[in-house]
């Protein structure tokens, strides 16, 4: 019998565990801790997999304010609603586990969040135990491989946690990454009049002249930013800042002399043209990405859109104690780095060094390897395809484990 693939437009049809007629059923628990990578990696994983594997998810997440920024259509009043068919359940952590106790068929531990005890206990009672997910933070370190899959026997019921771990490499669980995602961009980028109405709707100017560097600014403080400001309003050629307004907004109001740099603010020194952006909601961000020539992004879930955006990106990785970071941004540099030649490589890893605390930036440099950058960007782009889309990878492996 041959599998008929469902018309273009058409809902995925549910998967069920077992082979039963229910789709699967799915509890993802988000703690904020801070931020919004949290909250924007679950969020993104609970839209693909209701959206594009027919799963019946729910969102537990403790912080609504937090996931709002993104999701600007969700009520922070409510105490659970449903969203893009995925139900959301504001969570009073440690013991709240929505009003009924129902466990889910896949159970999703964001970051080592911990799960209600409660919940825990409903999931031993259950005639046929969940698969338990750990989902990690992304590391494009060698040893994520290993430890991706391993499951971890729970101490006192029987019920065993299986590692997740994202990361840049083979033998991991990937990224995300929507199944329309390289068709939304290049439709964008194929459309002067797309381009046109997002420069109009979100800095209230047309597109940039051709010759303008166009600059996208995620980013945490850092002293860095001072002397990059310097040198792009001394740039030969014009550069266009766009800043989403946020932790780095108070160095771009002291740089141009104002009381603040909100959304809706516009400012030029010399040859720097910035303006201050509203945060958007996720698939506004990537056009962000998409409508600029470099992105400077940070955290998780910015880094790996600013990868699907195939534009050259500098990386602001969430500083760690003890610089525990340090070997990580290493780490994806020599998965990115790693087909280009010794001058570039050069150029880009003193760049993401000095932007995360080490060394002068220097922008001059980086420009002069731009054209590598970009073509490299690219080919990282389809490289890292090739690991797999971490919904698709979770599912897949779900599936396995529910037969
Ligand atoms: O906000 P972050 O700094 O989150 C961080 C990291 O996830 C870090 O690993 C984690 O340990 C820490 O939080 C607690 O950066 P990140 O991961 O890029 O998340 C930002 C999210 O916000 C991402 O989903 C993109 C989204 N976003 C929008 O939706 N609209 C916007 O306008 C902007 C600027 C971002």
């Amino acid at each position: 019998m041959s599998a008929v693939p469902p018309a273009s437009g058409t809902p995925a049809a549910p998967a069920s565990p077992a082979g039963l007629a229910t789709p699967i059923a799915c509890d993802i628990f988000c703690a904020v801790i801070d931020n919004f990578g949290d909250i924007g990696v679950c969020w993104r994983l609970a839209r693909q997999l209701a959206g594009e594997h027919g799963w019946q998810v729910r969102v537990f997440v403790d912080d609504l304010h937090a996931f709002r920024k993104l999701c600007p259509s969700l009520d922070t009043t409510r105490a659970r609603q449903t969203l893009d068919g995925i139900v959301i359940e504001h969570w009073h952590e440690p013991a709240h586990a929505g009003d009924t106790l129902e466990v889910a068929d896949v159970v999703i531990e964001a970051f080592a969040c911990e799960l209600p005890p409660v919940y825990i206990a409903a999931m031993a009672e259950r005639p046929r135990a969940p698969l338990w997910l750990n989902l990690e933070y992304l590391s494009a370190e060698d040893w994520v491989a290993d430890f991706h899959l391993r499951p971890s026997p729970h101490p006192r019921y029987p019920l065993s946690k299986t590692f997740f771990f994202p990361g840049l490499g083979p033998g991991t669980g990937g990224v995300l990454k929507e199944q329309q995602l390289d068709a939304a961009r290049a439709a964008f980028e194929a459309s002067a009049d797309a381009r046109a109405h997002w420069w109009r709707t979100s800095t209230g100017h047309p597109p940039p002249p051709a010759d303008a560097t166009v600059i996208s600014l995620f980013a945490y403080e850092t002293p860095a930013v001072d002397s990059l400001l310097e040198q792009w309003r001394d740039s030969a050629s014009p550069i266009v800042l766009l800043v989403p307004e946020g932790r780095i907004s108070g160095a771009l109001a002291r740089f141009f002399g104002l009381p603040s740099f909100a959304a809706g603010s516009h400012a030029t020194r010399g040859n720097l043209t910035a303006h201050a952006l509203a945060f958007t909601d996720q698939p506004g961000y990537d056009a962000l990405l998409w409508a600029s020539d470099v992105n400077f992004v940070r955290g998780e879930d910015s880094f790996v859109r600013a990868q699907w955006a195939a534009k050259p990106f500098v990386w602001h990785i969430y500083p760690q104690a003890d610089d525990a970071h340090l070997p990580k941004l290493d780490a994806a540099l020599a998965h990115y780095t790693r087909t280009l030649p010794a001058a570039a490589r050069g150029a880009l890893e003193r760049f993401w060094h000095a932007w995360n605390g080490n060394g002068q930036a220097d922008w001059a440099q980086f420009q002069r390897h731009y054209p590598l950058l970009k073509q490299r960007a690219a080919g990282w782009a389809a490289e890292l395809a090739q690991v797999g889309d971490l919904a698709g990878n979770l599912t897949s492996f779900a599936k396995s484990q529910l037969k």
